[in-house]
């Protein structure tokens, strides 16, 4: 069976393609596909904006699609940048503004709760149908400074205690084996292998 990845994200894109690279599935993404516009994410919860990404490149491509939205919720802040985490201060912002942002907003007195999640919903649909839903998250903590360089986002801030090191300064193969993409695509790769 063919499958469009459907996200614009090249982070996001290389891990999907490695954590499907053993399923019973060939990969199509937008490049072959450059005519379909960007839907609005207007959904609420990162389920609903991946619902609506699957049903809108499913409909307009014809192809059973995944789609995902993720992002960074920290517990300080209310959950914010949450499902806004890609658009978090304006949609073209430097990471490194959007880190000193987050850093300045949590310098409060020492011993300030720094707790936070990367969460991934992953939505997979054919048409307006959704064939399968599930969702990953990855506990951790927002660090005192950007470390590393691996990894896209927010990974350099983002600390995991079990690793003594944040998610930008680790293998992707080790950041996959914990972190929330990585749950969420083997629980779909899973899926794919036990359809009929
Ligand atoms: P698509 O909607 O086309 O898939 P997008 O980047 O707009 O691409 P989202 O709306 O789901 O996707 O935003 C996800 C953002 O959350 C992403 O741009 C990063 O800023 C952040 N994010 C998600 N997963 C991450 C990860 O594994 N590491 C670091 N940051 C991550």
């Amino acid at each position: 069976m063919r499958l469009l990845v459907a996200t614009t994200n090249p982070g996001k894109l290389r891990e999907i393609a490695s954590l499907l690279a053993d399923a019973p599935v060939a990969l199509v993404t937008l490049t072959d596909l450059p005519h379909i516009e960007e839907p609005e994410e207007t959904g609420l919860t990162f389920q609903e904006n991946a619902r609506l990404k699957a049903i809108h490149y499913a409909g307009r491509s014809g192809m059973v699609t995944v789609a995902e939205d993720s992002g960074l919720s920290i517990d300080a802040l209310g959950g914010e940048p949450g499902v806004r985490s890609a658009r978090f201060l304006r949609p073209d912002a430097p990471y490194p503004e959007r880190f000193a942002e987050i850093l300045s907003r949590l310098s409060g007195p020492p011993g300030q709760n720094r707790a936070a999640r990367f969460v991934c919903a992953v939505a997979v649909a054919h048409g307006d149908t959704i064939l399968f839903e599930t969702t990953g998250t990855v506990e951790g903590e927002i660090a005192d400074a950007p470390r590393g360089t691996r990894g896209f986002g927010y990974d350099p801030i983002f600390y995991y205690p079990p690793y003594g090191s944040t998610l930008a300064e680790v293998t992707e193969e080790a950041k996959l084996h914990v972190a929330h993409r990585g749950q969420a695509f083997r629980a779909l790769a899973d899926w794919l292998r036990e359809r009929p």
